[in-house]
């Protein structure tokens, strides 16, 4: 089998104004949709988030794609490889965080993703069955919250009927307050059935992020598990102080602070598991990690680590040296969802509820619209490949959203500009 072709699709989707330490999230956030397709025809898909520097690595591998063997996947991750070198540029400036600068592992994730797709439909087997099987049929899921402005985003987005749902309702209203964002929540596990709950802090001062935090204690309960995640804008010193309050009350803390050198020391004086997306984020970082103890808890991101079986790699060192697993998000729609399911499913130690920004969305580019959380979980089926199948015409209209939106960059800092002049990210805000 050889690969015949090669497609790159930048699509845009309507995405909520929600608020993060780097500002806030633009009425839509970008994804690309990338199709590798054999010569016997079958298509395989992946997704990975957008923007102009990922389509332009994408275009710059294409002749490393076509014509390969799709089975042959550590070749082509050694020509990836080879070609970006040791290039980092594209990081996503505002959050300083190191998502976007390894290349390779980016462009190879989205290429093995497409091509584990392709070779699950000509196989006839799920794509977890190629990263070793299931140990779990269902995986879960946890509420993403996050403080917004009104409104949802995009023209899909606005024109949803907020009356359709309890949870359309809640995320066209405004959730600034504790009280809105335990609305929030509320309105988000009745609808999906979600146990656990992770609240994007690093917006407002830390007391009132770690008040909110108690809010949803009262309301849920001790028992469901509680996350909060400032992206890395807390001080150690703050990290420290408001770490402290929350011992016994959080499953864990997400990035409180930047790097490993801080979040090891915040790791040495707070009781409470630490969980990073940002200081440890590729393969390079994980010596660091272990000599000095930056976190319990690794965040996995097949978008970014460089695909499932690097993922899957991860799983393995993250157990050797005492790390749990759990995994990151960032918007987007059914493919990646689907792509970060099969690995939860095939990985026995990512334990925890993953992360999905997938109700903050409205619109799907696979046949049958939207995927169906069942009570907070994501069912693995049998299905070849992801299971997924592109809806071509959604993909037409979400890849025009994109040439009509005008947006080629995540920039929530110019974003939030907008609507407050003159604010500017800080690497340490509190
Ligand atoms: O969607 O605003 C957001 C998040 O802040 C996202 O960009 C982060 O990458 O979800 C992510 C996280 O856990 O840090
Ligand atoms: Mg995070």
């Amino acid at each position: 089998m050889r690969i015949a072709d090669f497609h790159v699709t930048p699509i845009a989707i309507s995405d909520p104004p929600l608020l993060n330490a780097a500002g806030l999230h633009a009425p839509y956030a970008l994804r690309v949709i990338v199709e590798v397709v054999s010569d016997d025809n079958i298509y395989g898909v992946s997704e990975l988030p957008g923007g102009a520097d990922v389509l332009a690595d994408l275009e710059s591998v294409r002749h490393l794609v076509v014509g390969r063997d799709p089975f042959r996947l550590n070749a082509i991750a050694r020509d990836i490889e080879a070609h970006f070198g040791s290039a980092t540029s594209g990081d996503w400036q505002p959050m300083r965080t190191t998502i976007h600068s390894r290349r390779a592992a980016r462009a190879f994730g989205a290429v093995e993703v497409a091509c584990l797709d392709l070779i699950g439909k000509a196989v006839g087997r799920p794509v977890c069955d190629l990263l070793g099987g299931k140990v779990r049929d269902r995986v879960p899921f946890s509420a993403y919250l996050f403080y917004k402005y009104e409104g949802a985003g995009g023209e899909l987005g606005f024109a949803i009927d907020p009356k359709a749902t309890d949870w359309a309702a809640a995320r066209q209203a405004a959730a600034l307050t504790p009280d809105g964002i335990v609305a929030q929540a509320q309105a988000m596990c009745r609808e999906f059935g979600f146990k656990s709950l992770k609240l994007k802090g690093g917006v407002f001062a830390p007391q009132i992020e770690v008040d909110t935090i108690f809010a949803l204690r009262e309301a849920f309960g001790p028992h469901t598990p509680l996350r909060l995640d400032p992206n890395a804008v807390w001080s150690v010193e703050t990290a420290i102080r408001y770490g402290k309050q929350m011992e016994g009350a959080l499953e864990y803390l997400e990035d409180p602070t930047r790097g490993q050198e801080g979040m090891a020391q915040v790791a040495k004086a707070v009781n409470i598991p630490l969980a990073t997306n940002m200081c440890t984020t590729s393969f390079e970082d994980l010596p660091g990690s272990v000599r000095l103890g930056s976190e319990h808890i690794i965040l996995s991101d097949h978008h970014f680590w460089g695909g499932l079986r690097a993922s899957v790699e991860l799983a393995r060192i993250c157990r050797t040296f005492g790390r749990g697993l759990s995994m990151h998000s960032n918007s987007h729609v059914g493919i990646s969802l689907r792509a970060m399911a099969h690995l939860a499913a095939a990985v026995p130690n990512l334990t925890y509820a993953c992360d999905t920004h997938y109700p903050w969305q409205c619109e799907e580019v696979i046949v049958g619209g939207r995927l169906q959380f069942d009570d907070g979980d994501l069912v693995v089926g049998d299905a070849p490949g992801l299971g997924v199948e592109l809806d071509r015409a959604m993909l037409a209209r979400l890849h025009e959203n994109y040439v009509k939106c005008g947006l080629t960059e995540r920039d929530d800092e110019a974003e939030m500009q907008k609507v407050q002049p003159g604010w500017k990210f800080m690497e340490t805000r509190w």
